[in-house]
């Protein structure tokens, strides 16, 4: 088949899809959404910034996924810090997974306490009313998501915590637990790689995992360091199907880049930070916050992702 990275992943020609002006009410800005399939419409769950900094998550919804967005008329998730002192400065970047066993939706999200960034879990049936179930990994850590299904009788999780001396590195974890409170058995996944790589100074996990017959599909942001500042790009990672602390493959090359003006501008310059991707019969879409300002979507077909990924792609030999 023989796709290159350049055209496996395509932007919507009317980017952005969402900015703060298409909201209900005044904003900074709207971003990193979290996003799903949901009573047969598409359901996304942004992060929307206020004209304090701080960030609450609010509901829309498109028949389409592109078009015609329907957005609750208030914030729909707000942080508490009365009642989660961990919310202090805000929610922000949500990853929706369904847990079929439970017959809810688990919302993983940042939680930014005056500790730094940390991982809380929320559990919802509707999107209206949520059960936060509060912190499940301690600061510094973000950029989590958790699987559908147990292994060998235990969930798992993917998050970022940040190493500070002597490394200042940042690695993608993976975690297990028997309850979803209580995580151990902590493995590095995909390490940020070192020197010139577009990947070098720090990764984090973008997407929730999809299931696919050759593994588990996730995509990752990985951040260099330059004379100008930060650049987000994305890659890719197939985990094993049945053990996914093993990386079957890691994508050497980034698969999308900040390369529009609204991906290249905005609050934080020359970022593209997925939370959420909805595949149905191989389509793939994946929703972005661009610039952490707007959101936009680019599409792909799965099969084509899996095969580049198979054909191109490393095993990483430095996992632990
Ligand atoms: O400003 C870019 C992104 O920075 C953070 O991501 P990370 O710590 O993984 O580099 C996140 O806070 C994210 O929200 C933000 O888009």
């Amino acid at each position: 088949m023989g796709k290159s990275s350049e055209v496996l992943f395509r932007r919507y020609d009317l980017n952005p899809i969402i900015t703060s002006s298409d909201l209900p009410y005044l904003a900074n800005t709207v971003f990193n959404a979290g996003a799903i399939k949901f009573n047969e419409k598409i359901l996304l769950l942004l992060r929307v910034e206020d004209r304090r900094g701080i960030s609450h998550l609010l509901v829309a919804k498109s028949d389409d996924g592109i078009t015609n967005w329907k957005f609750d008329d208030k914030p729909t998730f707000i942080p508490e810090p009365d009642k989660h002192h961990e919310e202090m400065w805000g929610v922000e970047d949500p990853r929706i997974t369904y847990m079929e066993e439970l017959k809810q939706w688990a919302v993983v999200y940042t939680a930014y306490s005056h500790m730094g960034p940390l991982v809380s879990l929320a559990l919802t049936r509707d999107f209206v009313h949520f059960e936060k179930r509060g912190p499940i990994m301690p600061p510094e850590d973000k950029d989590a998501a958790i699987f559908p299904v147990r292994f060998n009788g235990r969930w798992a999780l993917i998050h970022r915590p940040v190493i500070s001396a002597p490394t200042a590195s940042a690695h993608i974890w993976i975690s297990f637990s028997p309850d979803l409170k209580h995580w151990g058995d902590h493995k590095v996944l995909i390490r940020a790689r070192e020197g010139g790589w577009w990947d070098s100074k720090k990764v984090g996990l973008n997407t929730p995992p999809i299931k696919t017959d050759d593994g588990w599909l996730v995509m990752y942001h990985g951040v260099r360091e330059t004379a100008s500042g930060d650049v987000y790009r994305l890659g890719l990672a197939l985990l094993d199907l049945e053990d996914p602390s093993v990386v079957r493959y890691r994508s050497k090359e980034w698969v999308l880049a900040p390369q529009e003006k609204y991906e290249r501008e905005g609050d934080v310059e020359n970022v593209i930070f997925p939370c959420g991707w909805v595949c149905e019969n191989n389509d793939l879409k994946l929703y972005y916050g661009t610039a952490d300002t707007s959101i936009a979507l680019a599409t792909a077909r799965l099969d084509h992702v899996i095969e580049w990924l198979k054909e191109t792609g490393e095993r990483d030999p430095s996992c632990v």
